[in-house]
């Protein structure tokens, strides 16, 4: 599913975070530490290499809500942006938090003239956000933020699941409503 808003596109994909060869930036749902882990942090760090650890690891720990910014190494991609997530019912409040993942992110890519950037569905893993609420605060950060945005044109959301696809393929038709 695509949806363009003041030239920004949208579009949610079924898929792999780690195989997003169209994508300058890839965002991984990072550990505070900035370590290797389960979930996408374990793929990211396996697919890129050790020398991903060996960058993060001078910019740990991070705060929810926090991003920053790494090479990408042996990703198809320049750059790996981490975000750590709220833990769903311990970092609150939890929808603000994890709204600053994706404004930050987002302004750490405009930041370095990121064209077009993967995310994957933050702390709705191991970090226990309800997929759906996680959607609908993700796609209303980045709505809002689109008229905003002068280098991102292009921002994928990348499920790992059909049932997580279809979720936010139906948040998003409900929240473009709202705008
Ligand atoms: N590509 C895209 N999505 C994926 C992939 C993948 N390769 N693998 C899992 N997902 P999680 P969190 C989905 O747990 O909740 C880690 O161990 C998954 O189905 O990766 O933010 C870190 O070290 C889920 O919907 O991130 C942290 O300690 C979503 O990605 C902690 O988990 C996020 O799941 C972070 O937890």
């Amino acid at each position: 599913m695509e949806k363009k808003i003041s030239g920004v596109q949208i579009e949610c994909r079924h898929g792999d975070i780690t195989n997003q060869d169209d994508c300058d930036a890839v965002v991984n749902a990072a550990n505070a530490r900035l370590e290797t882990g389960g979930g996408v942090a374990g793929a990211i760090h396996r697919a890129a290499g050790p020398e991903l650890a060996k960058e993060a690891r001078p910019l740990a720990p991070i705060k929810p809500g926090d991003a920053v910014i790494t090479k990408a190494y042996r990703l198809p991609n320049k750059y790996v942006i981490h975000c750590l997530g709220p833990v769903y019912g311990n970092d609150k409040p939890e929808d603000k938090l994890l709204a600053d993942c994706y404004s930050n992110a987002l302004n750490l890519a405009e930041g370095n003239q990121v064209k077009s950037i993967a995310f994957p569905a933050i702390s709705t893993g191991v970090f226990g956000y309800p997929i759906q609420e996680a959607a609908s605060v993700a796609f209303d950060t980045i709505l809002k933020m689109a008229p905003t945005l002068k280098s991102v044109k292009k921002i994928v959301f990348v499920l790992h699941s059909i049932q997580d696809l279809e979720v936010h393929e139906k948040v998003l038709e409900e929240e473009f409503k709202n705008f």
